[in-house]
This record gives C-alpha cells, structure tokens and sequence, in this order.
C-alpha cells in the first residue's frame, strides 16, 4: 500500500511541476504577442487610411498635375500623378480626343513641342528594357496602359504603376535629369512593337513638373 501511496505523492508532484513550468513557459509567448499586437495594429493603420497620401504629401510629396496640350496647343485635361506607399497613382481626366484606343506613355524628356512632340524623345526606360507589356524583355517604365476615349471624346482613368516615381534621386523618378513628359498617341499600343508599340503620332504632351 506504502508503494501506491508513494507512487501516487509522486506523480502528483510531477504533474505540479509539469502545470508550474506550463505556467511558466506561458508569459513568454504571451508577452510576444503582446509585444507584436501593437506592430499589427500600426501596419493596419499604414494600410487602411487611404487618406495617408494626405500626410505624405505634408512630407513634401505634392501630387504633380500634368496640363496635356495637344498639338494645336489646346488644353485637352489633366494627369494627376500621386506618390502612394507601394505605386504611382495616375489620374488621367482628359477631353477633346479622337474617340478609340490611344497609346500612352511617359516619355524620356521634358519638353512638349507642338506640333508632332518629337521633342520629348523615346520612352521612359531607365532600365534599358524592352518596349510592351506582351514583350518578354518588357516592359519601358514608361509604359503605361492604353487610354480608352469614348465617343463624347473624354477619358477618365486611373491606373496604378509600381515602377514609378516621383522621389527625386531614384533611378526611377520621373523627376530625372532633363525631366519627363506624358505622350498619347493617335493610335493604340499593340504592347510588343518596338519601340513604341506602333502607336503613331503624337497627339497630346504634357510635361511632368
Ligand atoms: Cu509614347
């Protein structure tokens, strides 16, 4: 009987110890996760406002408007471009456009001179990539989807690009030694010929500054 009690004492102690170290060992990935549930909440905070472009713009990011001109020198809208966390936004509000599918892209120079805009150079191509999102060594920074203006001759778009941006010093940055420019074309961009896409004149510029 001594034994069964012995054994018994026994085993109750080990199971003590055995909750004691639980108890023990708890705290710490408690306090872990303690100690990261404030990082998961800021990261949420960073990803839900989207109002966060208001701070960064405070930073000193202003959102660049780009006035396009088209070649008899009408104003025909506006390009907003908006430095976000991860992208480059770019709101494209434009009007007085032949209606279809317009080749678009920034171009590697600042300066939009009417009438053909030959002045703002080749694409945007930092990278030395070759031109269209179908080409497998593709694509130019610079490329951009095509614009889809509608038969009242307007286009309202926004597309969000990754490879861009307007911080000065990036090998990226639209803000480049001798600047930028946004081209729309006459015709749409088949996206793999090179080195335009086979999208035609140019039809609008509008520098980047
Ligand atoms: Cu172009």
């Amino acid at each position: 009987m001594k034994k069964w009690i012995w054994t018994t004492m026994i085993l109750t102690c080990v199971f003590i110890l055995a909750a004691c170290s639980d108890e023990m060992n708890e705290p710490t990935p408690a306090t872990q996760v303690e100690g990261s549930l404030p990082d998961v909440d800021e990261n949420d905070e960073n990803t839900t406002e989207p109002a966060e472009e208001e701070e960064v713009v405070e930073d000193g990011f202003l959102p660049v408007t780009v006035n396009l001109k088209d070649s008899d020198g009408n104003s025909v809208g506006t390009v907003e471009l908006i430095e976000e966390e991860e992208s480059l936004r770019i709101v494209v509000d434009a009007e007085n456009l032949p209606e279809g599918t317009h080749g678009f892209h920034f171009h590697e120079k600042g300066v939009c001179e009417a009438p053909d805009f030959e002045s703002a150079g080749g694409h945007f191509n930092p990278t030395g990539a070759s031109h269209g999102f179908e080409h497998e060594d593709g694509s130019h920074a610079g490329d951009l989807p095509n614009l889809e203006v509608g038969p009242d001759g307007t286009v309202k778009e926004e597309f969000f690009v990754e490879n861009l941006t307007l911080l000065a010093g990036e090998e990226n940055s639209l803000f480049h030694e001798g600047g930028t420019s946004l081209i729309i074309h006459a015709e749409a961009d088949d996206g793999k010929t090179q080195p335009s896409g086979n999208s035609g004149d140019r039809i609008a510029c509008g520098v980047v500054e």
